[in-house]
């Protein structure tokens, strides 16, 4: 891959490892960034925005979503069809987003369509800007581990016009199903495995914690 290297920091059957060393820069906080991956009920969506952008998020019409916040305190949204039509959405406060009178690629007078869609489903599960400064070229970059796509989901976001300028489907197959992804304190992406629930098909070590590291 490209962007980097995958190292598994933790496996079942395996004791934890030491978690990565402090990150002293200046420029880096030491806290894991301001993280959402709440569950939304399907139908309607409140979300409290965190500092500095602090506000109350109200939407309709979204299905059981996962979300991630970016730096300009826009929510973006991750949500299953009922078959296919996977989404993701930006929410702003008081939208309606179509379930369940519409999904995809249909419209509908006052309800918004989704930002980009999936046919067939890819089940995209936990969402995360990238905020670290390790992968310069991740800047707005929206990451979204995905379940039956068995990939890492890389959005090239354009935040002025809020749009998907770009995709590209990382770590294809190697993990099986990546269950969430989240941009750590010492500037590399880490993500999960879910492939001991029933529906996947695990491999020695599964579940694992892994993280992406920039090629030298
Ligand atoms: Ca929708």
């Amino acid at each position: 891959m490209a962007a980097g290297s995958v190292s598994v920091l933790m496996a079942s059957s395996t004791s934890p490892p030491a978690m990565p060393p402090p990150n002293n820069s200046p420029r880096t906080s030491r806290r894991w960034p301001e993280r959402f991956s709440a569950s939304i009920p399907t139908g309607r969506l409140r979300v409290a925005i965190p500092s500095p952008h602090r506000s109350i998020r109200t939407a309709t019409g979204t299905r059981r979503g996962l979300i991630g916040i970016q730096q300009t305190g826009d929510l973006w949204e991750s949500e299953h069809g009922a078959t296919g039509n996977d989404e993701i959405n930006v929410v702003d406060g008081g939208a309606n987003y179509g379930w369940p009178t519409i999904e995809g690629s249909r419209t509908m007078p006052a309800m918004r369509e989704p930002m980009t869609f999936y046919n067939p489903a890819v089940a995209p599960s936990g969402a995360s800007f990238y905020r670290g400064q390790r992968f310069p070229q991740f800047a707005n970059n929206l990451f979204v581990g995905t379940l039956r796509g068995t990939h890492l989901l890389r959005l090239r976001v354009d935040p002025a016009s809020r749009r998907i300028t770009g995709q590209e489907r990382l770590l294809e197959g190697q993990f099986e199903r990546i269950r969430d992804v989240i941009s750590g304190p010492d500037g590399l992406l880490y993500f999960c495995t879910n492939n001991r629930d029933g529906r996947g098909n695990p491999v020695m070590g599964d579940d694992r914690i892994a993280r992406l590291v920039p090629a030298p």
